[in-house]
């Protein structure tokens, strides 16, 4: 209460990084086990925080997690962990002189429950939701135990795993403690790594009833600035900003400094965006004490106020709003409504079913009901299996989902296995006002939104009276129980009509009145309704059922019918349906004439039975396509994620005289490499490049029988790649994209996991016989066990090509600390997962040798550049200063040789000194001079040779190599004369 006051008056300031100042402390490895082992230095830093001026400290705790600790062995330590942290920060926190607040910080853990990690089995996963769960309850448990006063869910990548601890929360039935949710983007593109938007991901949380919402880590301050500004626009809670120190240098650290990181966040505070602000990677005290002080006195953002508009979310944000007119809600993705996808369900063919879903979305579809009951299928089997599909396919992730089953558990299934903020379809009281209500409280503790249908104990309503009273008592029970009124949708049963039954007269025109009634007499519930089973009498004319479907839509939306699930393919445009038909259909829909239903049989009768499913516009696309040559068809597909012809288009080549081989090399390999520059720019994001992959990964296979018969019969072997996470580490995310898409381009990949040491990579090496060695690796002193690994390879002799990829490796650093200590082979950055197989192909190539010459070169370049900037930033003392540093002789000295002494120095017929004291031999010796020495030593070396070879620079260069020579010798000659003297 107290907290939620201030957050009103005044910016409120976080802490700094903890594991910064762990290692500043000389604290290296599992940060969590030194609340055991150093808790005097970690209350010691958090005293320093709070004399920076931290109104909130957050706990050491962030791995505290059964899950996270696992990679060290010390799961069963997890919940002391998190006990102890809040308990070192409780006291710190309570010896301070003013107010100080205890966020107990919980880290996403380093296991995504929405990306698979393998795409040949896309539906593993390392952990269920309810095993994270579990973890977070132990941490959270843990935490409230030793005093934390709130909780800071931070660094979030995955809003499936917040949803987890979410839950963790609901159950323990704490909603009484503060939380903070804090996101971080994983690129450019703001969107988390597993896909979603920020609006996304903060739809899919909501549910918490949060203190506050905002970003951290992955970015600095000046660039997190866009998207705290895009979300302080609609967040309907505190906004918080705690950034890195600006983005790691090439060399991993991060060296923004206070000052700088200070007059950033204050350009944020200034445009009233923030609530709470502190310091995430790289941060100090220094620098929370410059951001205390340059936010001081600013006003705090102003809370958004709350809207009663019901918001879902997959990868984006989908807002059911009537500004947005009707939403289309796909219903082809249900086994009992679709003989195909019950097919291909059935078959296991989840990558066709999966295009059923694309197809609904494509036509229109923003949310997608998802049904999987069917009395063959295992139907919570089959929901997570096809959910999990869904998460590698961003054309269908993108939208929302509609979870559809009439069995609970199987509904549970799907909302653990959804990042999303999905809709349950459905609940009722059915089963009585006990079980409604246990169901609705599970459905809002998983952060979903819920179709009522209007049943009760008696059953189906199918009159107006029974519909309207069935909501009604839904409403108030859900209202009572905390439901918010915008995340109810009712269903008043869509039935069908001209059965040329009589009591089946008003089932049209009564659904649409008890729309009216809900949207006039329940304030934000929504209205939804399943629209193609009004038309189930005309199964078979899809004409007359398209027609029904307008019709019957067009007035239902005008009554304020909010959603309905629909085949949005097959809808006609109500003022293009032929007037006749109109008239009829209308009649039926509204009863307004009781002989309109024999009228519409008849004239059903004698239309063609063929739909008027619009599919002209598919056509056009595809004779488009058709006209661009097949080479730049498959690049498409690669970058597209699939294309239907790409088998047509291979075969279409190797028809004309290309090789499997070459195929791969060449377009394809153009795909992926113009995948993984988009990926650089933000222009795709993660799924998509995983999407990616996979359409890589079936151009292959398609083509594996081929490259046999190229090789005539002796079957190509696939080189062979070995990647671990380096020793120290246990970030994997990466590291497993990359070995996925290693895997789609027919490499054979072997992953010895995290925390390798370099001892097992290279045993492993040897016995798997590597042709390549990928190493990865995020946090900083994973850099330091790579130059560990490349001596350890040169001392073994080897020469395996070495990759390094990972968030703090970069070109630089490979060039200038790994690449040295690997003489004998050669060591390359790999940027993006994309880039690896161009790289791995290209070193295999029977030029290898040429490309190694040639990436051996280009880091000499960078080194030498690397020494001259360093040489630049050294400040340079006055030359008054240096002079008074001069080098004073002392009496024991050798002295320094006379002109007599050097006498005997002769070359040839040359005097190397003038007996008389002048320099003869200058001109003798300048030549001899080894002048890149000197270069270097002045920092200009590296940036000559490739000056001197510039057309437009090179004159130029040659003039200031010629001065610089002059200068050189002037010095000599000067040197040599006091030498004389
Ligand atoms: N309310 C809510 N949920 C629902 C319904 C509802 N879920 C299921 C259903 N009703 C809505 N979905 C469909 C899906 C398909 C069809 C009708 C409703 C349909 N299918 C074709 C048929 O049966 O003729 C199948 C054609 C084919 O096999 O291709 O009409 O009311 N909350």
């Amino acid at each position: 209460m107290l907290l939620d006051q201030i957050l009103q008056e005044r910016i409120l300031i976080l802490d700094g990084a903890m594991g910064t100042m762990l290692q500043r402390n000389g604290l290296c490895g599992n940060s969590e086990e030194f609340n055991f082992s150093a808790p005097d230095i970690v209350g010691s830093i958090h005293k320093a925080y709070i004399d920076a001026g931290a109104d909130i400290i957050s706990t050491n705790s962030f791995s505290a997690n059964r899950i996270s600790q696992e990679e060290y062995g010390k799961q069963d330590l997890a919940g002391r962990m998190a006990c102890e942290a809040a308990r070192i920060a409780r006291q710190a926190a309570d010896s301070a002189n003013r107010k100080v607040w205890v966020a107990g910080s919980i880290g996403p853990t380093g296991k995504s429950l929405t990306l698979a990690q393998d795409l040949s089995n896309p539906i593993y996963r390392p952990f269920s939701f309810d095993q994270m769960a579990d973890a977070y309850q132990e941490q959270i448990l843990g935490l409230l135990e030793g005093g934390a006063d709130l909780l800071l869910m931070e660094t979030c990548f995955d809003a499936l795993n917040t949803k987890a601890a979410i839950y963790a929360l609901q159950r323990l039935g704490r909603t009484d403690i503060p939380l903070m949710i804090s996101v971080s983007a994983s690129d450019r593109s703001g969107r988390t790594l597993t896909g979603q938007t920020v609006e996304a991901f903060y739809r899919s949380v909501e549910h918490s009833g949060m203190m506050s919402f905002g970003l951290n880590c992955s970015l600095g301050a000046e660039d997190l600035a866009p998207l705290v500004e895009d979300l302080s626009h609609w967040a309907e809670c505190a906004v918080s900003c705690h950034p890195n120190a600006g983005l790691p240098n090439e060399m991993g650290a991060y060296d923004q400094s206070p000052e700088t990181m200070a007059a950033q966040v204050a350009c944020m505070a200034s445009k009233g965006l923030l609530n709470i602000t502190g310091g995430c990677c790289g941060t100090t005290p220094e620098h929370i004490a410059a951001i205390a002080k340059a936010v001081r006195g600013l006003a705090p953002h102003k809370r958004v106020k709350k809207e009663t508009i019901l918001h879902v979310s997959g990868l984006e944000a989908v807002e059911v709003d009537r500004r947005n007119n009707f939403t289309n809600v796909g219903e082809r993705t249900n086994v009992a409504g679709s003989r195909k996808f019950a097919r291909l369900i059935a078959a296991g063919d989840y990558d066709s079913a999966l295009k059923i879903a694309a197809d609904q979305i494509e036509n229109g579809a923003r949310i997608i009901d998802i049904n999987m009951d069917d009395a063959m299928l295992d139907s919570a089997k089959e929901m997570t299996t096809f959910l999990r599909h869904i998460s590698s396919d961003p054309a269908v992730a993108r939208a929302a989902l509609m979870i559809d089953s009439s069995h609970f558990e199987t509904v549970l299934c799907g909302l653990k296995n959804a990042q999303g903020k999905c809709i349950v379809n459905s609940i009722s009281l059915k089963e009585g006002e006990e079980a409604f209500l246990r169901k609705a409280r599970e459905i809002r503790a998983l952060g979903a939104a819920v179709v009522v249908m209007a049943f009760d104990e008696q059953g189906q309503a199918t009159d107006y009276e029974r519909k309207i009273e069935i909501s009604r008592r839904s409403y108030e029970l859900l209202r009572k129980a905390g439901f918010p009124s915008s995340d109810i949708i009712f269903d008043v049963n869509v039935l069908s009509v001209g059965t040329g039954i009589p009591e089946h007269a008003r089932y049209g025109i009564d659904f649409i009145e008890a729309v009216r009634w809900i949207k006039g007499n329940l304030p934000g519930a929504l209205t939804s309704g399943g629209i193609s089973n009004l038309s189930f009498a005309f199964r078979g004319n899809n004409a007359v059922r398209e027609a029904m479907h307008s019709v019957f839509l067009y007035h239902a939306v005008k009554a304020g019918l909010d959603m309905g699930i629909v085949n949005p393919g097959m809808l006609q445009i109500y003022d293009s349906i032929e007037p006749q038909l109109l008239k009829c259909v209308e009649d039926v829909i509204l009863d307004s004439d009781p002989k309109a239903s024999e009228r519409l049989l008849e004239l059903a009768s004698t239309m063609s039975a063929q739909g008027a499913a619009a599919s002209t516009g598919e056509s056009t696309k595809a004779r488009q396509e058709e006209d661009i040559p097949a080479e730049q068809r498959i690049s498409r597909a690669l970058v597209a994620g699939g294309s239907a012809s790409l088998e047509a288009d291979l075969e279409e080549l190797l028809g004309s005289g290309w090789t499997a081989v070459k195929l791969i090399e060449g377009p394809l390999m153009d795909g992926m490499a113009s995948v993984g520059e988009r990926f650089g720019a933000g222009k795709m994001f993660l799924p998509q490049v995983v999407k990616s992959a996979k359409v890589m990964r079936e151009a292959v296979a398609f083509l594996q029988p081929y490259m046999e018969q190229d090789s005539e019969g002796q079957g190509v072997s696939r080189p062979k790649i070995l990647m671990a996470t380096v020793k120290g580490d246990v970030h994997d995310i990466g590291k497993n994209i990359t070995g996925i898409v290693l895997g789609c381009n027919g490499f054979e990949v072997t992953d010895l996991g995290v925390m390798v040491p370099k001892e097992t990579i290279l045993e492993q090496a040897a016995l798997t016989g590597a042709d390549i060695i990928g190493v990865s690796g995020l946090i900083t002193p994973s850099l330091f066990q790579m130059e560990e690994l490349c001596r350890e390879m040169a001392a073994r002799g080897m020469s395996t090509p070495l990759l390094i990829g990972g968030a703090t490796t970069s070109a630089l650093h490979t060039a200038v600390k790994m690449a040295p200590e690997y003489p004998n082979g050669v060591v390359i950055h790999a940027h993006a997962a994309a880039d690896n197989p161009t790289i791995i192909r290209r070193l295999l190539a029977d030029d290898g040798e040429a490309y190694i010459a040639e990436l051996k070169a280009q880091q000499r370049i960078i080194r030498d550049n690397y020494i001259k900037d360093e040489a630049g930033k050294k400040p340079l003392l006055t030359i008054s200063e240096a002079r008074s540093r001069r080098h004073v002789k002392r009496a024991d000295e050798v002295a320094i040789p006379t002109a007599e002494a050097l006498k005997p120095m002769r070359s040839d017929n040359h005097s190397l000194l003038h007996p008389k004291g002048g320099c003869l031999c200058c001109d003798l010796l300048v030549p001899l001079i080894n002048w890149h020495f000197f270069f270097s030593a002045w920092g200009l070396k590296g940036r000559f040779p490739e000056l001197l070879n510039d057309k437009e620079k090179g004159a130029e260069a040659q003039k200031l190599y010629h001065d610089a020579q002059q200068l050189l010798e002037k010095i000599i000659r000067l040197r040599l004369l006091r030498l004389q003297m």
